[in-house]
């Protein structure tokens, strides 16, 4: 329909969460979308549109099993990597080449594992619960979060910025960003505010982690939403949530 935005997304509306993963691909992409939840529910938004588009699914299809997704024209799409891929390869933010897509595919979903492990540090025992009531597991978790899977995963990634020397910046794949580096600039974000003390320490030796971070948080579109009030701020309610008691010292 004439007027109608090109793209829908469905996600909850205040947390960045996983559907920040999407929103940074569609506000540097110069997307046509709207944050669906977060209209007015006069006009249409708040949590029940979600719900609705989770119980029929529009094109027949499955319905999605949890947000963020995706509605464009009749399809709807589920599963933040697929999601930032499918707007990706819409807009230039996907590698060009099929063997590349692919790479990307891989380390998108690596960026998803980091951010599962990152979730389950403050609820390691279960999502459904509050995190008073599984503290001291998230104690212990977090502690070898800390010194074995931060450090890991920040140096593989660091890794593989190395081995790429094809872009005049640093990028994960082929020569130019692509939603992949988003997706990196993301993790890194969440994980400097949950963890500020561990991630200093973590990212010392990873320079061209760091210089990925700064040139992404720069790129015009991408700049200017982060410094919009599009941007909801991090808090305790999302994927990573600062608990002094979790980092380690200072
Ligand atoms: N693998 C899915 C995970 C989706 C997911 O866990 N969504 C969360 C919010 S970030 C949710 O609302 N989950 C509800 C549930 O799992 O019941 C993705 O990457 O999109």
């Amino acid at each position: 329909m004439p007027g109608d935005p090109q793209y829908e997304l469905y996600y909850w509306p205040f947390i960045q969460g996983r559907g920040e993963f999407v929103r940074l691909v569609l506000e540097d992409a110069g997307a046509d979308y709207v944050d669906v939840a977060r209209l007015p529910e006069d006009e249409g938004g708040g949590v029940a549109p979600i719900v609705e588009l989770m119980q029929a699914h529009a094109d027949g299809g499955p319905a999605p099993f949890a947000p963020p997704f995706l509605k464009t024209g009749d399809l709807i799409l589920a599963q933040t990597p697929l999601i930032c891929r499918y707007v990706a390869e819409r807009t230039g933010l996907a590698p060009d080449d099929g063997a590349d897509r692919l790479r990307a595919d891989q380390l998108m979903l690596t960026v998803a594992d980091a951010v599962n492990e990152s979730h389950d540090t403050h609820h390691p025992i279960s999502g459904g619960l509050y995190y008073e009531d599984q503290k001291e597991a998230a104690l212990r978790s977090t502690e070898d979060f800390r010194a074995e899977r931060l450090p890991k995963f920040l140096g593989y990634f660091e890794g593989v910025l190395e081995s790429n020397s094809l872009g005049k910046q640093a990028c994960l794949v082929g020569d130019k960003t692509t939603y992949v580096d988003l997706a990196l600039f993301q993790l890194a974000k969440g994980l400097e505010y949950a963890l500020p003390n561990a991630f200093a320490a973590a990212t010392v030796t990873t320079p061209r982690l760091r210089e990925l971070v700064e040139h992404v948080g720069e790129r015009p579109r991408l700049r200017s939403y982060l410094e919009s009030e599009r941007r909801i701020p991090f808090n305790e309610w999302g994927i990573f949530r600062r608990y002094p008691e979790l980092d380690a010292e200072g």
